[in-house]
């Protein structure tokens, strides 16, 4: 092994690592179902397609045993009055935890098991938040800067991202009088 090849640099303003072995980019087209207000989807669809986060990765083989991490970055807005979120997803693996390390911005975290019962957890900066094994997890920024944070997840963790494109979060996080809050999902498949 060439230790070398061990060490990452992360870009603390904007969360680029050097190197990284996957980069990932989601436009809101990518994940239109995902928010609930279709019409708002449609009317800014029809002007634009903004990026709604990317991904930095650097993953070694899923061996077992092996971490990797990645860096989200997730950017400021709204589709509607919900906040600009990741897709959100169960790992594969489904007994495979995860360590979440928030370097700037703030948001949310949306934890849920296999019921659908969802918790939400604030992200600040220099905080650590752990996800336990057999639950989804979507972040979502509700501040006006991005929201930047590193996560640890073993190797051959995997996602599944099937059940949430289908049924969906119980919780989603909008604007109500100007502040971020939780309210149940009205699409949210039992
Ligand atoms: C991977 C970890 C994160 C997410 C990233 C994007 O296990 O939870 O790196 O992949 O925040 O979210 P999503 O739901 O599109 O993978
Ligand atoms: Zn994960």
């Amino acid at each position: 092994m060439d230790l070398d090849e061990l060490v990452v640099r992360i870009n603390i303003e904007t969360g680029q690592l050097e190197p990284y072995t996957r980069k990932i980019v989601r436009r809101l087209s990518d994940m239109k179902d995902f928010y609930y207000d279709k019409e708002a989807v449609q009317r800014i669809l029809a002007k634009e397609d903004p990026i709604i986060y990317e991904v930095y990765a650097w993953e070694r083989s899923t061996d077992e045993g092996n971490l990797s991490f990645a860096t989200t970055i997730l950017n400021p807005g709204k589709i509607g009055d919900e906040y600009y979120m990741t897709k959100g997803h169960f790992h594969s693996k489904r007994d495979r935890a995860e360590v979440y390390i928030t370097l700037s911005g703030n948001g949310k975290i949306v934890i849920q098991d296999e019921k659908g019962n969802a918790s939400v957890l604030d992200l600040v900066p220099n905080s650590i938040t752990y996800v336990p094994p057999r639950h989804a997890h979507r972040t979502v920024n509700t501040g006006n800067k991005p929201l930047i944070f590193i996560a640890i997840y073993p190797s051959d963790a995997g996602h599944d991202y099937d059940v949430i494109a289908q049924k969906g979060f119980s919780k989603i996080i909008v604007e109500r009088d100007g502040k971020p809050t939780a309210i149940d999902n009205p699409n949210y498949l039992k």
